[in-house]
């Protein structure tokens, strides 16, 4: 045989041409745009051909951007579901069309787990619980009223980190939730929601803001009433992205719970089992950990999100 090594077999990781089609959710937070970059990236370094779409978080738009995909018979479908039902009749397509189904980042509430390979992303009723957990160490017996800011209605991350919260808290009858109410993720949402709050609830003690982006939003809100976040106002939030970070290192956040965004890699090789028919986990859960103001300081200048 030849002595020079066969060129093709060097070139790690490029597969002979696999397509992917990916669904994102949209653009609406620091956490998205991560996670975008992250998959982009990933399929690049893989040698997977990414088809991208965004959503504008819309349900009707995922959908047709998958029926798009199976149309053009891509070899595997990825998505993070905007919301948890109504994707049975699509996935079903995909099952028909046989192209296998990854979920990434949210799940869905479909009864045929048949539907879809594996489902990567965080435990967001541990996220939730997380947040409570530290609410409950930190104010003891202190009478504390809290505001939520809940993502998008009918979302996984929303629904589960209600209920992780809500059970970190239920044994302690001093820290009640007074209001609760979707920001849709977003800085303007959170903005928003929390300037109602505030004009009826002058008895605010912490804000639980379901991500960093409505925490942000939030803390505007509270800075134009006169009111030091961080201080007056306490704030719990989840994602830990730069900009939520910065604030949690100036005081203005008091703890984050991390959500790692950065699924790419995991899904490069999830997909690459999928379409050579090897055996995946139906559950591939991401690494993240929580944040104190001190921790956000060390933790800044490597942050890669
Ligand atoms: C969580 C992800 C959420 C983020 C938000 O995995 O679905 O959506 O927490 C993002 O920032 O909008
Ligand atoms: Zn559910």
């Amino acid at each position: 045989g030849s002595s020079s090594p066969d060129v093709a077999s060097d070139n790690k990781g490029a597969d002979d041409g696999i397509t992917m089609g990916f669904a994102q959710v949209g653009a609406e937070s620091g956490w998205r745009t991560a996670n975008t970059k992250s998959i982009q990236e990933a399929a690049k370094e893989s040698g997977i051909e990414l088809k991208f779409s965004d959503a504008q978080q819309k349900q009707e738009n995922q959908i047709k951007a998958l029926r798009s995909y199976i149309q053009q018979k891509v070899d595997v479908i990825a998505f993070s579901p905007v919301v948890e039902t109504g994707w049975d009749a699509v996935l079903q397509e995909a099952k028909r069309a046989g192209i296998p189904v990854i979920l990434t980042d949210r799940a869905v509430d479909a009864e045929d787990e048949t539907l879809y390979e594996s489902f990567i992303g965080s435990d967001f009723v541990l996220e939730g619980k997380k947040a409570g957990d530290w609410l409950v160490q930190e104010v003891g017996s202190e009478e504390t009223n809290v505001v939520e800011l809940q993502g998008t209605t009918g979302a996984a991350p929303a629904i589960d980190r209600k209920e992780g919260f809500e059970s970190a808290i239920s044994g302690a009858s001093n820290i009640k939730v007074i209001a609760s109410q979707t920001g849709d993720f977003t800085r303007s949402g959170g903005k928003e929601v929390m300037e109602a709050f505030l004009k009826s609830h002058p008895d605010i003690d912490v804000v639980y803001a379901h991500n960093d982006d409505m925490a942000l939003g939030a803390i505007e809100a509270i800075e134009a009433a006169g009111k030091k976040p961080g201080e007056d106002i306490k704030i719990i939030s989840v994602d830990a992205v730069k900009d939520g970070m910065q604030a949690l290192a100036d005081g203005k956040i008091n703890y984050i719970v991390e959500c790692s965004p950065l699924l790419g890699p995991q899904l490069m090789d999830l997909a690459k089992k999928v379409v050579a028919g090897e055996e995946v986990p139906k559950r591939v859960l991401t690494e993240e950990t929580v944040f104190t103001q001190a921790e956000a300081k060390e933790a800044l200048p490597t942050r890669e999100y």
